[in-house]
């Protein structure tokens, strides 16, 4: 056989580069049938109908392999440190069981990463990163610094369970008092003698929990015990899915490397909110991040409205965004049909003096066109 088989579809070579998750083969059993790559990991994207994963969300329950959220485990007693020199948040008011969303910040306020910190006990935390090598930087940081932490990849995979029933699913595994936990809140425990981390959270705005196996060659127990819940509760309410694309623009969830990366400062990214210059906590950005919330961003994150009562392609790279009279003023980075608003919607890049709501431009959609745009609010729904 000649490869590629199609050059427009390109084929992954499944070496030892093409990391795969402990539920790797119970998500291909379900239906998995396209990939993307996350974490250096291979990450399904697909099960082969968007429709009905976006239900399951909406209405239901389903079952999401993200084991490409990675864990970078901070374990010493400088790993509070550590964290709080990558931090713009006050990280000791996490409470010891508790989870917050954090940027991870370069010297020059650039977002490395936009992980949530969960904190395990004082000396140990995990970062569960979005698609960035947190764990190099953080090395590097901890060697500089001379910092009495050691930072790892623990063999630690999330399993998320979404949509407005999951937590009834998960309630039904785990017992009646999981249904106390509070948002981001979590708790260590077992499952048949298998170790996790159950915590109140999710890639969604559905509502759910993730559960981290602690233990990857338990994988497929975990996966089918899970499913076992799933089905015996809702019946054909009930299947697998992957992140959202359509949800969560809908919701207003970043996607670091989508919507921005380390070239971006918090400011510019609609992170500001999670960035604590007032308090005593120091941090590696505090001089620039103050410097830049004196300048201004240069750009703005902003939802847009895109023309047209049909579904437009959606967008499968940065697209060009324009004044009326063809001057560029950034790009449009992820773009969706929303089902709840019967409308196209985006989440772009422009220049801070087109960021204002109601300005329209033009946007660059996947057929090359260029449709009329407005800015609006985000979260969208
Ligand atoms: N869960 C876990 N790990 C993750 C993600 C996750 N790692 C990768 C990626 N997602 C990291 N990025 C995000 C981005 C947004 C949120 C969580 C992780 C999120 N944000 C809410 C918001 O912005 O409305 C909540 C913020 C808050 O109120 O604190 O949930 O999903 N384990």
């Amino acid at each position: 056989m000649i490869y590629p088989r199609d050059p427009d579809r390109p084929e992954i070579a499944m070496g030892a580069r093409a990391r795969r998750s402990p539920f790797f083969d119970r998500a291909k059993a379900r239906g998995a049938c396209m990939y993307s790559i996350y974490n250096h990991m291979l990450m399904a994207t697909s099960y082969g109908n968007p429709g009905r994963e976006y239900d399951l969300l909406m209405n239901h329950a389903a079952i999401w392999d993200v084991g490409v959220e990675r864990q970078v485990q901070l374990e010493g007693p400088d790993a509070m440190k550590l964290a709080q020199l990558m931090s713009p948040r006050d990280v000791s008011k996490c409470k010891i069981g508790q989870g917050f969303y954090t940027p991870i910040l370069s010297r020059d306020g650039g977002v490395i990463n936009d992980p949530i910190l969960l904190k395990l006990n004082e000396d140990k935390i995990w970062l569960s990163i979005a698609d960035s090598d947190v764990k190099l930087y953080a090395m590097g940081l901890a060697d500089a610094m001379e910092l009495d932490v050691v930072v790892t990849e623990p063999d630690v995979s999330p399993l998320a369970i979404q949509g407005p029933r999951a937590e009834d699913v998960v309630a039904a595994v785990f017992g009646e008092e999981i249904r106390a936990i509070r948002y981001f809140y979590f708790i260590e425990t077992e499952i048949q003698g298998i170790p996790v981390v159950l915590q109140r959270s999710g890639w969604s705005k559905q509502g759910g929990f993730e559960i981290y196996l602690c233990d990857g060659s338990r994988g497929g127990e975990l996966y089918d015990l899970m499913w076992a819940a799933g089905e015996t509760l809702l019946g054909e309410n009930w299947g697998p899915g992957t992140p959202n694309p359509i949800e969560r623009i809908e919701s207003g969830l970043f996607s670091w490397g989508t919507d921005f990366d380390e070239q971006n400062n918090p400011f510019e990214c609609r992170l500001g909110k999670w960035c604590d210059l007032d308090g005593d906590h120091d941090f590696l950005a505090k001089e620039a991040l103050l410097r830049i919330r004196e300048q201004g961003p240069r750009e703005q994150l902003v939802g847009l409205h895109l023309a047209g009562s049909e579904p437009l392609p959606g967008a499968v790279k940065p697209m060009q965004l324009t004044r009326k009279d063809g001057s560029e003023i950034g790009t449009l980075r992820a773009s969706t049909w929303s089902p709840r608003l019967e409308r196209n919607i985006a989440l772009a890049r422009v220049l801070t003096a087109e960021s204002e709501l109601g300005n329209t431009i033009l946007a660059e959609v996947a057929d090359g066109s260029m449709v009329e745009a407005t800015v609006v609010n985000v979260p969208f729904v």
